[in-house]
Order: structure tokens, then C-alpha cells, then sequence
């Protein structure tokens, strides 16, 4: 969790005809581009050093970075997403990462979204979900286990990624759903669960001594103080009226 570089990207002009199951409202680019602003103004003040790649018109969603590649100390494995729109994406993240680390790729006919790979030290969680499949995952924890890490698949359920439900805020404490909280796979960890209508703030970031997590959800907010991290509360209402959260809108290494 200790990061030294953030990648991130442009919302476009057309991010409101990205995918989204949520009718949360009239989206609007200006705010949605101020609070991106706020966002990576957010990651610096935790310390990274930020890179900002230009809005890709063909893919609305595709400033959600997380989704299109995992990157771990030790490779960077680049995903296949599995929302056929946003298939594509992957191949433009590669030259911001290429000069970074080893690279190998997901194939045909594994798909994979970043938001369903949650990493704990060498532990990961792969979610299975309506965007990640069962081959997707599985040649994701091949890449990895040669580096020491162990994985487990979680199915997602009704959820769009694993990362919506529950997140790391240390190696050993979850931020997690009431449902996901239940999973065995998380016997060991401490979990903070979320109370019921916070559901969105289980998506909180954590980036080295800071914890990012959206504005509005006082009850998340509390339990997450007694941490002793410093606190970023950032309103992120047009991401989250295109499914989209904190830990989405970067990729951290
Ligand atoms: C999508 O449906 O793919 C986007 N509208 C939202 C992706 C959010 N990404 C994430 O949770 N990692």
C-alpha cells in the first residue's frame, strides 16, 4: 500500500454514454472534471507522483484506469476487459506502463477487470463477476503466483467488480458489505463493515498514510477515523451516476 505513482485519465466530453446502471441524474462535465481535479490533487497529497493521460473519445469509460491492467511491484499484467465497450481500452494504458515494469497480457477467452483484483501483501482476491471469468482470473493468478503470491476467486454476485463490495484500508483490515463480510475467504482479516445505505463508500482508497473515501457516508467516515489515517472526503457523484468510484479512477504501483 505504500505507492510511489498513480496513472490516471481524462473523463471525456461523451463520459455520460459510458456503461452504467444507475440513474442517479443529469451528469455534467464541468463538475465531473473538477472533481477529477480534486482527485488527483488528492493522490499527490498523499504523496504521488502523478500521470494524467489524455480522454479517449472512443471510450467513455476508460478513465476508469483500475479496470484495464493490475500492477503489483513486480509486473503489470494488462487485462482484456469484459464489457465488450470498453474492449480496446487495455492497449492504450500500455505505453504509460510499458517503460515501468514487466508486462504480460490476459488472453482469449479469459476476461478480467482491474476493479475485481483486490491485493493484500501477497494475498489476492480475484472477484468473479459479470466482467471477470473464471479463465480470466485464473491466468491472472498464474502471472502472479511465480512472484509469491496466493489467490482465491470470489463470486461477485449482483455486483458490478469484488472491489465495490470490500477494500483494504492496511494489510490486515477490510472495509467490507455486510454480504461480502460473510465470505470465508475473509475469515482472518478485521473487518469494518460498512453500515447498511454506505454500501458505495466500501469502495475507500487507501494510498500510503491516507484513506480516500467519498463524501456523504458519516458512518463509513467514523469507523475508518479510529484508524489514525489522515482522512480525504472527495464528492464523487458523476462517477458514481457511471457505476465508478475512488479506487477506479487510478491505477497505483
Ligand atoms: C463500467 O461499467 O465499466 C464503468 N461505467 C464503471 C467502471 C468502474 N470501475 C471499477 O469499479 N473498477
Amino acid at each position: 500500500m505504500y505507492f510511489t505513482h498513480a496513472i490516471t485519465r481524462l473523463p471525456g466530453k461523451n463520459f455520460a454514454q459510458g456503461i452504467t446502471t444507475s440513474a442517479l441524474g443529469a451528469h455534467d462535465y464541468d463538475l465531473m472534471l473538477s472533481q477529477h481535479r480534486s482527485y488527483i490533487d488528492a493522490l499527490k497529497s498523499a504523496g504521488l507522483q502523478v500521470a494524467i493521460l489524455e480522454a479517449l473519445p472512443d471510450y467513455p469509460d476508460a478513465y476508469f484506469v483500475e479496470d484495464v491492467a493490475v500492477v503489483t511491484p513486480e509486473i503489470a499484467v494488462i487485462t482484456r476487459p469484459g464489457a465488450l465497450a470498453r474492449r480496446g481500452e487495455e492497449q492504450a494504458i500500455l505505453t504509460a506502463l510499458t517503460s515501468q515494469l514487466p508486462m504480460t497480457h490476459i488472453q482469449a477467452p479469459g476476461t478480467l477487470d482491474g476493479g475485481d483484483v483486490l491485493i493484500t501483501g501477497k494475498r489476492v482476491f480475484i472477484g468473479l463477476s459479470g466482467r471477470t471469468n473464471a479463465e480470466g482470473a485464473a491466468q491472472l493468478g498464474v502471472n502472479l503466483e511465480p512472484y509469491g503470491y496466493k489467490w482465491t476467486g470470489v463470486p461477485v454476485g449482483g455486483g458490478l467488480h469484488l472491489k465495490s463490495g470490500v477494500n483494504a484500508l492496511s494489510e490486515d483490515t477490510l472495509l467490507i458489505t455486510r454480504e461480502f463480510s460473510k465470505f470465508d475467504v475473509f475469515r482472518s482479516y478485521h473487518k469494518i463493515i460498512v453500515p447498511p445505505g454506505e454500501e458505495y463508500a466500501a469502495n475507500t482508497l487507501r494510498v500510503n498514510d491516507s484513506l480516500i473515501t467519498p463524501q456523504g457516508y458519516p458512518g463509513v467516515r467514523g469507523a475508518i477515523a479510529r484508524l489514525g489515517l489522515e482522512i480525504i472526503e472527495l464528492d464523487v457523484s458523476e462517477a458514481c451516476k457511471m457505476d465508478g468510484g475512488l479506487t477506479c479512477m487510478s491505477l497505483r504501483f
